[in-house]
């Protein structure tokens, strides 16, 4: 039995950030019902598209798992449909537009009555207050909670990230909230609102930043490599590079054949407890009795020169002999992996984190499978469903229509393709 088995999510999700929560919920073994505007779907089905006439790997890779009903959602017959998933579930979630559940009919007033132990779940772009009504896409949100503006280096621009942290990232945080107001739910026989803003996402993951804005007070960021050319800082966290963002300096660095290969770099860290053999691997062993060397405060303002000399070895062997060296000396250093390699990392097969799925339309692509492992509730990735693949399964298996009922709502062109479905 899975972790989640019998518990019933009614997929209200669109895009990114909703469908990567309602993904890792349907890969702990909830039963993850999407619904889908009849004839269109997920906006992202048909965005990005690489295979023609197929789903685009955007939908396949975010909604795995899953089923999917087609609902016009603004029809009678829909909203008849939606209230009748919402007396089935346990879990609701959504992430449109500000007021736009409201404006269907479905405030969370009406979806309380409806069924008062259901969970109803939320992605907005910011929470209460003035910016509250907007509309957020992803790198809207990393550069309203903090993370834009401490990426980057100090002479450039703000800079995104490639992680979707405000998506992806905004998704865990309120797969988190489902799974705490399941569990409070066990207690209080109640179900509740969660609400996961992605501006609060991104600043929750850009703690350390506010942690270097209060710093400030105190005077200036020691790690910092600015600190150690001398440029004075200003009144908020600067861009740090690829500066470390702990207590322990780390730059990335080149590695041989970085003249011709964008990703032949390392990730060095000089952890104060292996300063010797850093000093030892890098063939500078007089370092270790070398006085401004001779403790971390002291080497903050000479990272620059020390980093250099670092790399100056980092380059005359590949990011993996770097890590080969370096792993079994306990100095820490990561490979900068390009997707390539990470996707045909045979470890990463090896624990499902890479996953090759098969689809009727696309035929295999590769995944990323569930980065969380359970040991008593392992994840088996099943291919996204097609466009209102599972309406009349859902319709009459999960909530019982049959007979003349079914061929009224077939009727009434809210369900898309349910009457071929059901004919056949
Ligand atoms: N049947 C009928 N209508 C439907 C429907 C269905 N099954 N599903 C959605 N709709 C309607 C909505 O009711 C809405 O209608 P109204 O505007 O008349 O109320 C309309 O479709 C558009 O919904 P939307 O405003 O959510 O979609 P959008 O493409 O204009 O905006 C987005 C997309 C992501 C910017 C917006 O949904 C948003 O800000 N969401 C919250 C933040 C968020 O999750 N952002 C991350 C996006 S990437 O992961």
């Amino acid at each position: 039995m899975k972790a989640l088995e019998g518990v019933k999510i009614l997929d209200f999700t669109h895009v990114q950030s909703g469908p990567t929560c309602t993904q890792l919920l349907a890969w702990f073994g909830a039963d993850v019902i999407k619904v889908e505007r009849p004839g269109v779907g997920d906006a992202t089905r048909k965005q990005l598209v690489d295979v023609k006439g197929a789903d685009s790997l955007y939908f396949t890779m975010l909604n795995h798992n899953k089923r999917s009903i087609e609902i016009n959602s603004k029809d009678p017959a829909g909203k008849e449909v939606l209230t009748k998933l919402i007396e089935t579930c346990d879990v609701m979630v959504e992430n449109f537009a500000p007021g736009a559940l409201d404006r269907m009919g479905f405030s969370w007033e009406n979806i309380q009555k409806i069924n008062p132990r259901i969970i109803l779940a939320s992605v907005k772009g910011f929470g209460p207050g003035k910016y509250e009504d907007c509309k957020v896409y992803e790198n809207v949100a990393q550069c309203a909670g903090g993370s834009a503006s401490t990426t980057g280096f100090l002479d450039g621009p703000p800079l995104v990230t490639g992680a979707q942290i405000g998506d992806s990232g905004t998704g865990l945080h309120l797969a988190l909230g489902i799974v705490t107001a399941l569990y409070h739910r066990e207690k209080s026989g109640r179900g509740q609102k969660v609400l996961a803003p992605m501006q609060d996402g991104v600043l929750n993951l850009c703690r350390v930043k506010l942690r270097d804005q209060q710093r400030l007070a105190a005077g200036p960021l020691t790690e910092y490599s600015q600190y150690g050319e001398g440029i004075e800082f200003g009144e908020a966290t600067p861009r740090a590079g690829n500066d470390s963002g702990g207590g322990q300096p780390g730059r990335i660095l080149k590695c041989k054949g970085w003249q011709h290969d964008p990703n032949a770099y390392t990730y060095f860290i000089t952890q104060a407890a292996v300063w010797d053999k850093v000093c030892d691997v890098i063939g500078e062993p007089e370092w270790k009795n070398k006085e401004e060397y001779s403790t971390p405060a002291k080497r903050l303002p000479h990272l620059n020169a020390i980093f250099a000399r670092i790399e100056d070895w980092t380059m005359t062997k590949t990011k993996f002999e770097v890590m080969d060296i370096c792993n079994p000396l306990d100095i820490p250093v990561g490979p900068i992996l390009s997707m390539k390699e990470i996707m045909e990392d045979e470890g990463l097969q090896a624990t499902g984190t890479i996953v090759k799925v098969d689809h009727p339309e696309r035929g295999a692509y590769y995944t990323v499978g569930c980065p969380i492992k359970l040991s008593d509730s392992p994840v088996e990735v099943t291919r996204s469903p097609l466009l209102g693949e599972h309406t009349a399964e859902i319709l009459s298996e999960v909530l019982g229509y049959t007979g003349d009922d079914l061929t009224r709502l077939a009727d009434s062109g809210a369900f898309g393709n349910v009457r071929k479905e059901a004919a056949e």
